[in-house]
């Protein structure tokens, strides 16, 4: 590969990792690009220079097991463009795929930041919000907030909403309308980083999108009350933002159904899992258990009864999926460590007793 062409490669995500994978295929046949939209059985993929549709090869048949923003390994001839390889993902944001038991879908892959769009607006729902940070802390990419529509309503109640939910987390407020906060967005974007749109439909992502490539490149529709208008993009794309940076619009998704560890879950209700550590028993499933710290601070009224409601319907949510043996060890293994740092906490408390 000359220069040039690694160098636009770059600017598509392109690094040394994918490049070694890509060399250990050893196939003189093939070169890389970036899949950057799906339409089902054809696939939009950014070669160095050209961006052709292209199939499926045999060895990979299924749709499902490309996504867009991977670095797939193609034939490409002046007849043809076949798909051979996908190269290892280095993140990927999933969810449960409808209909299936245990399949993971990938809705984007390879991305380093998820922009969780959610409006100021009547559709503004903290558990959704709650729900898209457990996904992204799962997938590996870094989650900021994007507050959307922010001319409609003062964003002040709604951002002191979020905070309650998602210190920490950065939080944009945007407007497309008047371009407010649209440069702050601009900002976590750079060459080569790849970011992901997620939220409801209508919450305005593509028009976002749109505003940070200077035109109307994707289509977007008014949300009407009988909830015509939703679901105006029909397919995964990514585009490249002027100025550095690609960015990913996703459908507003229906049900984001949960495909996350208790690691992540564990990440979003830091606050109630602090609390677990201080109930008597490390098993308490802070129902009617006696020294229980959660049911405690829910009767102090320091947590908020919705807060633990959500908790428990991911938790619940998450056991029905929590097929791999790998996610019950890694439970296994925080439980251990919350017995050691209660342990510990204890005999710290007895030596300041004694002394
Ligand atoms: N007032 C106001 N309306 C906005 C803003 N951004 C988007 N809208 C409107 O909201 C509606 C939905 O916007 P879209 O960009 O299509 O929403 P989306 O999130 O891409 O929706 P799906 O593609 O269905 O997931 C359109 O009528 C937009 O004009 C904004 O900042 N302010
Ligand atoms: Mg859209
Ligand atoms: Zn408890």
């Amino acid at each position: 590969m000359n220069s040039h062409d690694r160098a636009e490669l770059e600017e598509l995500g392109w690094n040394d990792r994918f490049a070694s994978a890509f060399d250990a295929l050893g196939d003189e046949g093939v070169q890389p690009g970036r899949l950057s939209a799906d339409y089902g059985t054809k696939f939009l993929v950014q070669l160095a220079g050209s961006a052709p549709l292209a199939t499926l090869g045999s060895a990979i048949r299924e749709a499902r097991l490309v996504a867009v923003g991977d670095w797939v390994a193609v034939r490409h001839t002046s007849q043809s463009t076949e798909i051979r390889a996908v190269l290892p993902r280095q993140s990927a944001i999933t969810r449960e795929a409808p209909g299936s038991e245990t399949a993971a879908q990938v809705i984007a892959a390879n991305v380093d930041l998820v922009f969780i769009a959610t409006s100021a607006d009547t559709d503004f729902n903290l558990r959704r919000i709650e729900r898209l940070l457990t996904v992204a802390y799962q997938s590996g990419a870094a989650p900021v907030i994007v507050l959307t529509k922010v001319d409609l309503n003062n964003p002040d109640p709604f951002e002191a909403e979020l905070e309650t939910i998602a210190a920490g987390v950065p939080l944009i407020a945007v407007s497309s309308r008047t371009g407010a906060g649209i440069e702050a967005v601009r900002l976590y974007l750079s060459a080569g980083k790849t970011a992901v749109l997620v939220g409801s439909s209508g919450v305005g992502k593509s028009t976002l999108i749109n505003r940070l490539l200077g035109g109307e490149v994707l289509r977007t529709a008014e949300v009407h009350k009988s909830g015509q208008g939703r679901h105006t993009t029909s397919h995964r794309q990514l585009l490249k933002v002027p100025g550095g940076g690609l960015v990913i619009d996703t459908p507003g998704l229906r049900e984001i159904q949960l495909w996350a560890g208790a690691e992540a879950l564990a990440e979003v209700f830091l606050d109630i899992e602090e609390l677990a550590l201080r109930c008597r028993f490390t098993d308490c499933r802070h129902e009617t258990e006696p020294g229980c710290a959660v049911v405690a601070a829910l009767e102090g009224g320091t947590l908020e009864a919705s807060r633990l409601n959500s908790y428990r319907k991911l938790q619940r949510e998450l056991r029905a999926i929590e097929v791999k043996a790998d996610v019950r060890l890694q439970i296994e293994e925080r439980r251990k460590w919350k017995l050691i740092h209660k342990t510990v906490k204890q005999h710290m408390q007895v030596k300041r007793r004694l002394g």
